[in-house]
């Protein structure tokens, strides 16, 4: 549920993560909630409090706490003395670590302490869970990324804790990790491994009723973003080209059978066109490569590993004016459309120089005429 001032943030932050990140929080919803109960006969008292903040922020704490009573005696023969006290302690801390547009760090603790305490004709009931003390970050990751979260769900007397990580499958929000597997649901929990991009709900609470008693909770968690330690060496060849290499950046992906999953944008060649990148992912993957007008070249599999690994060098090939991954009449006529167009001034389309001459001349209708026909393999 988001408000327009949430709606208006994610606005501003998306501006923001379009070019330069690879983990987002997208949002966040916060929660402190409590409700009681006590006293006796017609000297019964209710009420509750509900805090909620919908902004994301580096660094969030907030806390509600209640405590009152009541005592009488309750009219009979013989008379009924009553004494009921209700009371609750509710805190959270949330941090997110790094740039909010590309954070490295979250991590939250969630306390919650309610009791009932009561002596005679008297009842006391504190309700805070449903769930009572919440923080929820939605988060994107662009790249799939390696993690630890480590953490700890504890209760006391029967309260409920909580640390669930959730990935949108493009239907539902699949559980990831959650304590709730844990056995009790209760214990320390120690999570490692990589997350693949999409996009991640990451909620944490701790939660009690107490009637005519005391109970409490605890979640906590602290998730890390790790550096990617598989490093993709490799070498291109930019076909028909003139100038440097050194120019160009080119687009690595990775593929297997389930498709695209880790995209590298604007991979910088030294001047013999290598490159190289890192990622999250090892095991057996195949890299799919693409320079502005250089047909996308599927690669041979590779079981990559952390550290680093060799690929061969691959020739890229020229002529792919509208980036369709094929060389064909509609290129030409882009060249066509654009001829005499250069870098001096006026407009200049640079997908339509094929050979970076600086110029869009007759030699780039050669490039095109040369490898007409090229698709991507
Ligand atoms: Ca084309
Ligand atoms: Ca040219």
């Amino acid at each position: 549920m988001l408000n327009s001032k949430s709606l208006f943030f994610l606005a501003g932050l998306f501006a923001v993560s379009a070019t330069s990140s690879a983990q987002v929080i997208t949002s966040r919803y916060s929660k402190l909630n409590y409700n009681y109960v006590y006293g006796a006969g017609g000297d019964t008292h209710t009420g509750g409090d509900l805090w909620e903040s919908f902004l994301v922020e580096p660094s969030s704490t907030h806390g509600l706490s209640f405590i009152d009573s009541t005592s009488g005696t309750l009219p009979g023969d013989p008379p009924r003395p009553y004494f009921a006290e209700s009371s609750c302690d509710l805190s959270f801390t949330t941090q997110i670590t790094g740039a909010l547009p590309s954070f490295t760090g979250l991590s939250s603790v969630h306390n919650t302490q309610c009791t009932g305490n009561v002596s005679g004709f008297g009842s006391a009931l504190m309700y805070s869970n449903n769930p009572g003390n919440l923080t929820e970050l939605q988060f994107t990751l662009a790249r799939p990324r390696r993690y630890s979260m480590t953490g700890n769900a504890a209760q006391v007397g029967g309260g409920f804790a909580d640390v669930t990580v959730r990935k949108w499958d493009g239907f539902t929000w699949g559980i990831f990790q959650t304590s709730l597997f844990l056995p009790g649901s209760v214990g320390n929990f120690n999570w490692a491994g990589t997350m693949p991009l999409g996009n991640y709900k990451l909620a944490s609470s701790s939660g009690a009723n107490a009637f005519d008693d005391s109970r409490s909770a605890h979640a906590d968690y602290n998730l890390q973003i790790l550096p990617s330690p598989v490093v993709i060496n490799g070498r291109v060849t930019l076909g028909d080209y003139l100038p440097s290499m050194s120019n160009e950046t080119i687009t690595v992906q990775l593929k297997n059978n389930f498709g695209v999953v880790d995209t590298i944008t604007n991979v910088p060649l030294d001047a013999s066109g290598n490159f190289s990148v890192t990622t999250a992912l090892a095991g057996w993957h195949w890299l799919r490569v693409r320079g502005l007008t250089w047909v996308a070249h599927n690669t041979v599999w590779y079981n990559l590993v952390d550290g680093v690994n060799n690929t061969t060098a691959i020739t890229l090939m020229n002529g792919d004016v509208d980036g369709s991954n094929e060389v064909d009449a509609a290129d030409i006529d882009l060249v066509i459309q654009h001829f005499g167009e250069n870098t001096g001034s006026g407009p200049y389309f640079r997908p339509a120089d094929l050979d970076g001459s600086t110029e869009v001349d007759a030699s780039d209708i050669d490039v095109a005429i040369l490898n007409f026909g090229a698709t991507e393999n």
